[in-house]
């Protein structure tokens, strides 16, 4: 039974139920009683396995089809009114003739199935930034993660019933239907407001608040509306005189946003009184405040994040989140405690244990337990560095951006961009190795804008049009920088110890927008000199440092040659055209010139 009286809700369900023809239509409340049904359920048909329940309580493992581990780019679809305005980086089809070819896969898809009907807020309801949307899914697995990830249920309707419009909302439909990869579709379609998912069970395909949502179609929203959906992670780094300054930093999928948000400081700094708080791990919505500064919420309430790698060591406040209320997705299962494990999290490979796929396994074969892209899917508010203002309706205000990548060679430790175009530029040039974030793509480093490429929901020329326009509405705009934890030696190793260390860039970073730090100007920004980095208790040589901080001219006149082919001949198969601004043109004919 309908949960509301909200018209354009029920007409809405009832069209799609039509069309998927569920045996039956279930409207998620939000309630931990109806939740504690659904898990039971979905442990009865093995969707779900329970896990330790003394050493993880309230935590179950899930193994997603063979097929089925990732994001799939090839297969996502911006689909606008006019092919233009998906750009050149995006997937396109004709939305009626989209609309219609999928109507044909969902058509009875939901047949002997239940049909869940999940209303959603992405960021607390009650606040003035959040926006509503209602998820329908045949997969047990996708409402309980969508109530971890986002807020859901009652609470929700009845903010959507008493907001401006209750008729806008987005409307997210998913079906499993069989997992065929041929028929996979991840498709937004911006002007409706509206996702079609079908084919898939994996997160990013299917946690619809997520990429679909709160990345592609919001930064649609956010172009129109004057604000900014991007994928950054949100901290904040208190000092020893208890003042917490914020920034967001935008790395492309599995290269450091959760382990960034959730540092702990090095030992010298943890002593002097510095602390980091975690407000979010993967995307940040960013708006004008009333004082001109540029402040950020975290719409999501979880963290799906990626499994390997994650130790004590590495990133401790992401495992202590884990350790309760978590859905594991294609880690190894231990078999001796019932517990999990995977590549990264110690050195002891469990014996008696099953990969990813459910398959016998043992680490002395030399493959992999787990997928390098299996996940955690953990409540925010576990986490023991999440930020007081976690929850704050109007977000933190922001003093820094950050851009980085995985890049082995070229770019340095640390730069600051010269003001806020140049920035943009900066951002606009990113590159990074692919990693297992998504299927099916060719290694290598590639153009990355602004850690947005699979997730810009619009002509990617115009969103950094819209870039530059913001940066004309901030009357004090954060200063942008540009990371790299990734260089490696000759022999491939990285060079910089990186995790909790990267603080002592962070330090800098925070420095330089307070006007408390020094710099030199080179050809592609300002770069601090290696005494500007504090390294106190780091065994880290002065020549590594200043290999760290090395501008290469020779390298970068092939990276400036790179750019200027990305910019004006190609981005695939298509071009930017008139539609990349000329400001950006300027900022490469200035590094140019600045490499002489
Ligand atoms: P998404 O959730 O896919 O958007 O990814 P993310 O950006 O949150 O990535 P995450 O923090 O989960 O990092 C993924 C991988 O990067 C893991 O294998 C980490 O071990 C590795 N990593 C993170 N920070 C560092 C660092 O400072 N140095 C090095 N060398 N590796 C890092
Ligand atoms: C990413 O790929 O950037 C993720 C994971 O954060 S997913 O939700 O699958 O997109
Ligand atoms: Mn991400």
């Amino acid at each position: 039974m309908s949960l509301t009286s909200n018209k354009a809700v029920n007409a809405w369900v009832d069209e799609m139920a039509a069309i998927t023809k569920p045996d039956q239509v279930v409207w998620i409340d939000g309630s931990e009683e109806q939740l504690a049904l659904l898990r039971k359920q979905s442990l009865d048909s093995g969707e779900i396995l329970k896990l330790n329940q003394e050493k993880l309580p309230g935590c179950y493992l899930h193994r997603t089809a063979l097929n089925d581990v990732a994001r799939v780019e090839h297969r996502t679809f911006i689909c606008s009114r006019k092919e233009e305005d998906a750009g050149p980086t995006n997937n396109w089809m004709d939305p009626q003739e989209m609309y219609a070819k999928l109507k044909l896969l969902y058509s009875g898809c939901m047949k002997g199935r239940t049909m869940y009907v999940i209303p959603f807020s992405m960021t607390v309801p009650e606040s003035p930034f959040a926006k509503f949307g209602i998820e329908l899914t045949d997969s047990i697995y996708v409402v309980l993660n969508m109530a971890i990830m986002t807020r859901i249920g009652t609470r929700v309707l009845k903010c959507l019933d008493s907001s401006a419009d209750p008729a806008d909302f987005t409307k997210g439909l998913h079906a499993k239907a069989g997992i065929e990869e041929e028929n996979r579709y991840i498709v937004q379609f911006p002007e409706d407001n509206a996702i079609w998912s079908i084919n898939s069970g994996y997160g990013g395909n299917v946690l619809l608040g997520k990429k679909c949502f709160a990345l592609r179609i919001a930064s649609y929203l956010g172009r129109n509306e004057g604000w900014m959906a991007e994928h950054m992670l949100i901290l904040g780094i208190e000092n020893p005189q208890g003042e917490v300054r914020y920034l967001a930093a935008a790395f492309p999928s599995a290269c450091g946003k959760t382990n960034l948000a959730m540092l702990i400081p090095p030992e010298v700094y943890a002593k002097k009184g510095y602390k980091v708080w975690c407000v979010g791990d993967d995307i940040a919505w960013l708006r004008v405040g009333p004082d001109g500064r540029l402040w950020a919420v975290n719409p999501e309430a979880g963290f799906f994040g990626v499994a390997p790698g994650t130790n004590m060591k590495s990133n401790p406040n992401a495992l202590k989140s884990t350790q309760a209320n978590t859905i594991f997705t294609n880690v190894v299962h231990n078999l001796d405690d019932n517990t999990v494990w995977w590549e990264g999290l110690d050195k002891n490979p469990p014996k008696n244990a099953l990969n990813w796929k459910g398959e016998k396994w043992d680490s002395a074969d030399g493959s992999k337990g787990a997928h390098p892209n299996s996940r955690f899917t953990a409540p925010a508010s576990q986490c023991p560095c999440i930020s007081s203002e976690f929850e704050a309706p109007q977000g933190v205000p922001i003093s820094a951006l950050v851009f980085g990548g995985r890049r082995p060679k070229t770019v340095p430790l640390v730069y600051q961009s010269r003001d806020w175009q140049h920035g943009v530029f900066v951002a606009s040039i990113m590159g990074s190795e692919v990693t297992a974030a998504a299927q099916g793509l060719a290694a290598g480093v590639r153009r990355d804008p602004m850690a947005m490429l699979p997730f810009c929901g619009y002509h990617m020329g115009d969103y950094f049009r819209h870039w530059l326009d913001m940066g004309k509405k901030i009357a004090n705009p954060p200063k942008i920088f540009n990371v790299n934890w990734f260089r490696v030696d000759d022999s491939g190793d990285f060079i910089w110890p990186g995790y909790g260390d990267n603080m002592r860039v962070l330090e800098w970073i925070m420095k330089r927008c307070f006007n408390e730090a020094d710099a030199r100007e080179t050809p592609i920004g300002y770069l601090p000199k290696p005494e500007d980095i504090n390294v106190e208790g780091l065994d880290i040589s002065k020549e590594t440092l200043e290999a760290l901080l090395t501008v290469d001219k020779d390298l970068w006149r092939e990276e400036a040659a790179g750019i200027k082919a990305y910019y004006a001949e190609k981005f695939g198969s298509y071009k930017f055209g008139d539609r990349l601004p000329k400001e950006l043109y300027d900022e490469l004919a200035t590094l140019e010139k600045n490499l002489g």
